[in-house]
Formats: C-alpha cells, sequence, structure tokens
C-alpha cells in the first residue's frame, strides 16, 4: 500500500491564512523545469531566498511591516554559488539587490557614462563608461553574459509575507524530485509576525480612532514542512540573525534542533559583512573577513559558499 502523502497543520494554516499569489503554480511548473533541466546536466541546483519580507496592515495597503535586509547577501552568494557550477533560483524581494547589477546600485547611471569626443559629442554613438566610476563593469558583464548564455539564474520575486511563503512552498516541492543535488539557502529576513487575512481591515487605518494598538499571530515555523516533508532529502542552511551576540550561537543551535536540518550560519546584524559562524549538528566553522580581505575586494560570501559546496558534496556522497 502507498504511504499517504503528509499534511502539516502548517499546510491548512497557509492556505486559509496566506492569500495565494495568482501566478504560483505556474512559477511552480518553471521552477521544477529549470531544476530537472540542470541536474540532468549534472549541475546541483541552489533555491536562495534574499531580501525582507512585507506584512501589510490593511489588505487595501497603505501601511505595511518590513523586514530589513538590503539583498547584498543573497545577491552576492548568487554569483559564487554560479561561478561554483550551481544552477541558482533566486527567490527574491522586489527591487532589493540582485546579482551582478549590485555593485552599482548606488550608483546614478548617468554619472558612470560620458562622451568620448570631450566636448561637442552629443550622440549616442559616442556614449561611453567612465572607467573610473565602474572600475569592475568589465569582469561583471562578462559574468552575467556567461550566466545568461548558461541560463544558471532564474530569478522570481516576492514582496509580501504570504507570497514568500507559498512561493518557498513551490520551490521546495518543485526541487524535491532532484533529492539531496538540491541546496536551500534561506538569507531572507522573514518576518515573524503578520496578522491574518480574516483579522485584516479592508481600508486604510483612520487616526481619527485614536492610537494604534496592533496585535499579531505568530508566523508559521515553515522550516518544519521544508525539511520533513516538502523536499526532506534536499540540503537546507538556514540563517539566524540577531543584534545582541552573546544569545547567537545558543539561537542557532536550537534552531538545528528543532528542525532538524544540516546548518544555520549564524550572523550578527552590525558585524554581518565580517563575520559568521557556520553551525553544524558536529561542527561550528568561524568564517571572518579582515582588514586586507576587504583591501582586496574579497566578500564573506565567498568563504560561506565554499565552506557550504564541501559540507554539500559530502552530504551527497555520504
Ligand atoms: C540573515 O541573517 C542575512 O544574513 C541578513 C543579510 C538578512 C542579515 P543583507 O541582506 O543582510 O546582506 O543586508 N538572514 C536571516 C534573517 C532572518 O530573518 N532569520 C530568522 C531568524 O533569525 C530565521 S529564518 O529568526
Amino acid at each position: 500500500m502507498m504511504a499517504k502523502p503528509r499534511i502539516s497543520s502548517i499546510d491548512g494554516k497557509l492556505a486559509e491564512e496566506f492569500a495565494v499569489p495568482s501566478h504560483v503554480e505556474e512559477v511552480k511548473e518553471k521552477m521544477a523545469v529549470f531544476a530537472s533541466h540542470h541536474a540532468a546536466a549534472g549541475r546541483r541546483v541552489v533555491l536562495i531566498t534574499s531580501g525582507g519580507t512585507k506584512v501589510p496592515l490593511e489588505s487595501r495597503t497603505v501601511r505595511f511591516l518590513d523586514n530589513f535586509s538590503s539583498g547584498r547577501r543573497g545577491a552576492s552568494s548568487a554569483e559564487y554559488f554560479m561561478a561554483s557550477g550551481y544552477a541558482v533560483i533566486f527567490l527574491h524581494r522586489h527591487r532589493s539587490l540582485y546579482p551582478y547589477t549590485r555593485i552599482f546600485s548606488n550608483i546614478n547611471m548617468l554619472d558612470a557614462l560620458k562622451f568620448s569626443g570631450g566636448e561637442g559629442a552629443s550622440g549616442n554613438s559616442d556614449v561611453v563608461v567612465d572607467q573610473q566610476v565602474l572600475p569592475n563593469i568589465g569582469k561583471a558583464l562578462k559574468q552575467y553574459q556567461e550566466m545568461k548564455e548558461g541560463k544558471l539564474l532564474l530569478p522570481i520575486e516576492f514582496s509580501t509575507l504570504s507570497e514568500y511563503l507559498h512561493l518557498l512552498k513551490a520551490a521546495a516541492q518543485a526541487l524535491s524530485p532532484i533529492g539531496s543535488k538540491a541546496m536551500f539557502y534561506l538569507a531572507a529576513a522573514v518576518s515573524d509576525f503578520y496578522i491574518p487575512a480574516s483579522e485584516m481591515p479592508e481600508h486604510k487605518i483612520q487616526s481619527s480612532n485614536g492610537p494604534l494598538q496592533l496585535s499579531m499571530n505568530m508566523v508559521p515555523k515553515i522550516l518544519s514542512p521544508l525539511v520533513k516533508d516538502w523536499a526532506p532529502q534536499a540540503f537546507v542552511i538556514s540563517f539566524k540573525l540577531e543584534t545582541d551576540a552573546t544569545i547567537l550561537l545558543d539561537r542557532a543551535r536550537r534552531a538545528l534542533d528543532t528542525y532538524r536540518h544540516q546548518a544555520v550560519v549564524a550572523n550578527v546584524l552590525d558585524s554581518r559583512r565580517g563575520y559568521v559562524v557556520v553551525v553544524t549538528p558536529e561542527t561550528q566553522a568561524e568564517l571572518i573577513i579582515t582588514d586586507e580581505d576587504v583591501k582586496n575586494d574579497v566578500e564573506i560570501e565567498e568563504r560561506i559558499v565554499s565552506n557550504l559546496t564541501s559540507a554539500h558534496n559530502k552530504f551527497i556522497t555520504r
């Protein structure tokens, strides 16, 4: 007799209290085709989540609660994963940092261009890149074109917590058939609190009603069905963010004990660019970026990705 698939209570909650995005089935199919194509070509596939979720306070949303994340961790990690031979599904917050283009996200494009002929030139054919403003543009363009050529990146966008949760579930189910070749790298900053659809006011909350008191529910712990039911053979990494360094490792270990996934990357908000700890059930590796590394343009994501791709190797051949 065939075993019945497990339906967790989180599945029910997701369906009832979080609006299902209309394109979720279409996106799931795209992710499944992408994963099976790359797995058949001998590649591993990593699903990266990146950026912060948005939780609306009204259904015709004027105000919302946002989780902090620039998206840099996810975007730069995507580049290093592709450089290591992975195909990447990049589930990211709309308008957060994006692989390759992230290096000029703070630059006004018109400041990065100039006329080649100096004074007097004005036609489009005279416009060139100012290498002083964008010194690394040639390298980024080359990597970007290689990525496009190999169709190595599948970008998917979310804005709200509901979109994030449903799309992550769809991704887990879409990657499940490739088993241990799939990695989940959950770097997005996800809200712990939300207002269920049934309790959300439709219209803009009126300030004439006096001070606002909010009561929010706890977001279901999606890591649990992801690890147990949706993609049970995959290699799963979550991120733990704290502002108080003294509780960081304890929280990271607690997450590993609770969800029984493969690793937690633990970081503190202020030092996240220079220091993280990769915690597994058996090991604890500190990854550090020194001043010298910064001078040489070495980023911490290169070290995180190198650590995790080796661990994924061992996981597959165990
Ligand atoms: C992280 O800890 C990421 O490393 C950062 C990256 C969001 C700090 P940036 O995007 O920052 O480069 O600016 N992500 C996980 C954050 C999170 O919400 N984790 C939850 C928690 O710590 C568990 S999934 O409780």
